[in-house]
């Protein structure tokens, strides 16, 4: 009978995908019966509600000497203090800067504690922040010094090798889905045709993409375009949409919990973006049986199957965009047989159950437990 484990992890709490995936995992363990620990500087919108998982605030001290008041410090002693208090088995950091180098910091400052750090990669901590000059070397230390290392997809696995010049092992841990709850709904017949864009309009994302691609298509057929989530990029979005003749035609709907209702509701979704380790909105869809229409980059390949699930066009190609998602309007036979298609993958594939069983045999080998 192998024992329960005492895992505490660190994420940030907002809607990008790291925190939700990191909150939906941490749900799941204590599900399993493992106790669990979340740290972050604010609770995350998923853990809301749920008292199967400890949330810790990790508050920082304001000070008139700190222009960029200490949280990694902050961090640190909050972990420190449940390692020693708990005695955690794992501290597992989502996202590598700042939260890898702060478990290392706190086993260091511990080190008769037995407890393994675990370290999953989700993507711009590598591609964007990891990779700038001001971080590389402390990532690739953190990284170094992880006793083991997921990334999200082979794609962000060979990125992380390849920029670090490491040849540190790296588990793949896809992202996963509730298949439950993102899930197909029955839709009226009389509801016009309507795209998606699911983000955190930050500029990879590329949605200024996803409005000149919507013009594009909105000259061919009347449709609407459901804009959801919050970021810098979407005022420009509704600039543009509003420059474009489009107001009428384009809701914004703002940062929704609700995403598994908005989403199943929508024909395609759109998802340009620019880089993508994985590309969770993508998986959520397909779960609903909503296929995705984006570019051809980073880890998408590995979860959009291009031509059978959805289309993934050249990078920077707003016109295929647009044609690839009229096609798919405009043919709802093909379009069922896609939607149909996403939602076997993400069943098969991408499942709660089988990230959780992949989680806990990671800890398990990193305290050499049965
Ligand atoms: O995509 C974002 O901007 C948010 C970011 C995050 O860390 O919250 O997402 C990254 O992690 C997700 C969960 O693992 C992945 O599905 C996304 O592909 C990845 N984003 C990028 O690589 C741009």
């Amino acid at each position: 009978m192998t024992r329960p484990l005492k895992i505490g992890i660190a994420c940030y709490p907002t809607y990008g995908g790291s925190g939700i995936l990191a909150t939906e995992l941490g749900i799941a363990l204590a599900e399993r019966g493992h106790e669990v620990h979340v740290f972050s500087y604010a609770e995350p919108p998923r853990l809301q509600g749920v008292t199967l998982v400890q949330f810790h605030l990790v508050q920082v001290a304001a000070y008139p000497l700190f222009r960029y008041p200490p949280y990694d410090l902050a961090l640190t002693s909050k972990m420190l203090e449940l390692m020693r208090s708990r005695e955690l088995d794992i501290v597992h950091a989502h996202y590598a800067i700042p939260h890898a180098m702060c478990a290392y910091l706190a086993k260091q400052m511990l080190p008769e504690s037995h407890t393994r750090i675990v370290t999953t990669l989700h993507g711009t901590d590598i591609t964007v922040v990891g990779s700038d000059e001001s971080y590389r070397d402390v990532t690739r230390f953190a990284i170094e010094q992880s006793d083991a290392v997921l990334a999200v997809s082979r794609y962000l696995a060979d990125e992380t090798r390849r920029l670090f010049n490491t040849n540190k092992e790296i588990h793949i841990a896809y992202n996963f889905v509730d298949t439950e709850r993102f899930k197909p709904v029955e839709r009226s017949n009389m509801s016009l045709p309507t795209l998606v864009h699911l983000s955190n309009f930050r500029a990879v994302k590329r949605p200024l993409d996803v409005i000149k691609a919507f013009a594009l298509l909105r000259k061919a057929l009347p449709a609407h375009l459901v804009l959801a989530g919050e970021g810098p990029e979407l005022g420009p979005c509704l600039t543009l949409a509003r420059e474009l003749g489009l107001s009428a035609d384009v809701s914004a709907l703002g940062a929704r919990l609700d995403v598994e209702r908005v989403l199943a509701e929508c024909h395609v979704l759109l998802q340009p973006s620019g880089s993508e380790a994985f590309g969770l909105a993508a998986l959520e869809a397909m779960s609903c049986g909503v296929p995705v229409v984006g570019y051809h980059v980073g880890g998408l390949p590995e979860v959009v199957d291009d031509g059978v699930s959805g289309f993934l066009v050249p990078f920077g190609s707003v016109e295929q965009l647009a044609q690839r998602s009229l096609e798919l309007l405009l043919d709802e036979p093909r379009r069922l047989a896609f939607g149909a298609a996403a939602r076997a993958k993400a069943v098969s594939s991408f499942t709660v159950q089988s990230s959780v069983e992949l989680h806990e045999r990671i800890y398990r080998t990193c305290l050499g437990l049965p």
